[in-house]
């Protein structure tokens, strides 16, 4: 059994999605990051980042003790190889697999980000940053328009780097990009939205960036977007 520190967000969807496709048991354990759940003393012993998602392996390869990983990179590639699936073995395919799911990481998660916060949950409208970070994104969403162009996935059969990126397509709209703009986008994304896993890993999700959205309360801005360096 992996239990899953989990929360409502895009971060979040990329671990219980890959679960889901591997049909790996697993049981969600959730943080409220509105709430300030990811600084208690037990998650930071997990997470020291303060941030979802994290999981906690209790059966690992080999056996042995748990093994606890946090980043949503690092838990991709850990389940892929523990499984056997959604990374290929041989060194082309694997690196292919690696190089888009550290684009992702590196790249459209940290530039969405950015959009929704600047876009979204920002108290004040900044246009420089608001432009800056939805043309950013634009550009983003054009390099995997083009790299679908000519494949059906992003690196070979259905991957781990699919998984990755998938769920910052999820709230386009509210990154302000119009998918009618990225045909082999939107058919990927189609495909990707319609796998029983896909269904089953967002059954009753909220809208991350939906204007009144509950969970976006003052206590959770000030929680969320406030923070500097945290002592021991
Ligand atoms: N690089 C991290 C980013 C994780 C991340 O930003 N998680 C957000 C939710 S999407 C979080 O936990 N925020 C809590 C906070 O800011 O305190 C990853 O890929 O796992």
């Amino acid at each position: 059994m992996i239990d899953l520190y989990f929360w409502t967000t895009p971060n979040g969807y990329k671990i219980s999605l890959a679960l889901e496709e591997m049909a790996l048991p697993y049981r969600i354990v959730p943080v409220n990051i509105g709430k300030g759940e990811q600084f208690t003393p037990e998650f930071l012993a997990i997470s020291p980042n303060n941030r979802i998602p994290a999981i906690v392996d209790n059966s690992p390869q080999g056996g042995g003790t748990p093994v606890s990983l946090f980043e949503s990179g690092a838990i991709l590639l850990y389940l892929a190889d523990k499984t056997g699936k959604f990374i290929p073995r041989d060194v082309r395919g694997r690196a292919e697999v690696l190089q888009w799911l550290f684009w992702q990481v590196g790249g459209l998660g940290p530039m969405a980000g950015q959009n929704g916060h600047f876009n979204v949950y920002a108290p004040e409208k900044i246009p420089y940053a608001i432009e800056r970070y939805v043309k950013e994104t634009n550009r983003l969403y054009g390099v995997l328009d083009n790299r679908l162009a000519d494949r059906e996935f992003l690196a070979g059969a259905y991957s781990i780097a699919d998984m990755a990126c998938y769920p910052w397509i999820v709230p386009h709209k509210g990154h302000q990009q119009n998918l009618e703009h990225f045909p082999h986008l939107r058919r990927w994304f189609d495909t990707i939205r319609a796998r029983p896993a896909t269904v089953k890993a967002y059954e009753g999700a909220p809208d991350p960036y939906a204007p009144n959205s509950p969970s976006m309360t003052e206590e959770a801005r000030r929680i969320l977007f406030g923070q500097t360096a945290r002592r021991g």
